[in-house]
């Protein structure tokens, strides 16, 4: 998959409306939605394995009652193969519209493009696909999220400011293949890189997960016992890297910079204790803009691309006062 073209992928897909035009491919429009009092909506949860997950799936839940909508809700139990099914399943069911958090960039083209077929336009929550392979606009309506690419950059340049000498950094990856992991990634390596003097000694995947996060930071610290910085690509495997740097007979926060994205209360509450040095935030609440966009969606309003989520910061200087407002 991952070599293949959108036109190639498009063409295998078969029974796309794609109609070879003096050359080119025009491809069916997205799938408009009708103005009703209610709708059937659909949305395909990734996981349920984090407060961020729970946090989010309450405020779709919530906005949907609020609105008196029917909410078919499926969670993928972080199987990316259990959630095509699932939006396949939706389509079955004849839902108006489909809320998608996609677990992972590539393998959830298809049934974005299903849904297209079926005339069922695709919000994405949260996560992106492969902008090589569909487009908002075209086949799905918008992605609503957070900018990934400046939560990483904006982790890398206050490690910049803060250091304080400490240099040699271990990068504990979310989910390979998902956008949050590429462009948390991206934006810190690149910022890392630009800023000079420091290293990245390792970078591997801790899946989101705290447990996982934990067990590589432990084998990381062992091959890298002179790491004095970890980056988490969420607050869970933030968590477990505090677990294993204790374990190691360090100080996390002191011995080892901790640093994450998310901004749970758990995590908030470690910055308050001195065990996390930052968090960016990642706004799970998204309830109301993803219901207000499909509003202004059926109402025939061109929805721009993006639909971006701004994050708040923690550090130090705020997080006692923050703490009550963290989800
Ligand atoms: O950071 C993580 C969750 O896709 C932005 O997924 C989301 C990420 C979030 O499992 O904790």
């Amino acid at each position: 998959m991952s070599t293949i073209s959108r036109r190639t992928f498009l063409a295998t897909a078969t029974a796309m409306g794609a109609i070879a035009l003096a050359g080119t491919v025009a491809y069916a429009e997205l799938p408009a939605l009708a103005k009703k009092d209610t709708y059937k909506v659909g949305f395909a949860q990734t996981e349920s394995n984090n407060p961020w997950r729970i946090a989010q799936t309450e405020s779709m839940k919530a906005e949907a009652e609020k609105l008196g909508y029917q909410l078919v809700y499926t969670d993928a139990a972080g199987s990316a193969a259990k959630q095509v099914a699932d939006v396949n399943s939706m389509i079955a069911q004849g839902v108006d519209v489909i809320f998608l958090a996609p677990r992972e960039e590539k393998p959830l083209i298809p049934a974005v493009m299903a849904a297209k077929k079926a005339g069922i336009p695709v919000i994405l929550l949260d996560r992106n696909v492969d902008q090589s392979l569909a487009k908002a606009g075209e086949d799905y309506v918008t992605f609503i999220g957070s900018d990934f690419i400046e939560e990483g950059k904006r982790v890398a340049e206050w490690l910049a400011k803060n250091a304080n000498g400490k240099s040699k950094i271990i990068e504990l990856e979310g989910t390979t293949g998902s956008s949050p992991a590429n462009d948390r990634k991206k934006g810190f390596d690149e910022a890392i890189a630009a800023a000079g003097g420091f290293t990245i000694v390792a970078s591997q995947t801790g899946d989101f997960a705290r447990d996982k996060g934990r067990q590589v930071a432990e084998a990381l610290l062992q091959a890298h016992p002179d790491a004095d910085v970890i980056y988490a690509h969420n607050d869970e495997m933030a968590i477990g890297a505090i677990a294993a740097i204790e374990a190691a007979g360090k100080v996390p926060g002191k011995d080892i910079l901790v640093l994450s994205i998310d901004g749970g209360k758990e995590a908030v509450q470690a910055v308050v204790d001195g065990k996390i040095n930052a968090v960016v935030e990642c706004n799970p609440r998204f309830g109301p803009k993803a219901f207000e966009t499909m509003t202004r969606f059926a109402a025939g309003d061109k929805i721009e691309p993006w639909v971006i989520n701004t994050d708040k910061f923690y550090d130090a200087s705020n997080a006692a006062a923050e703490l009550a407002n963290a989800y």
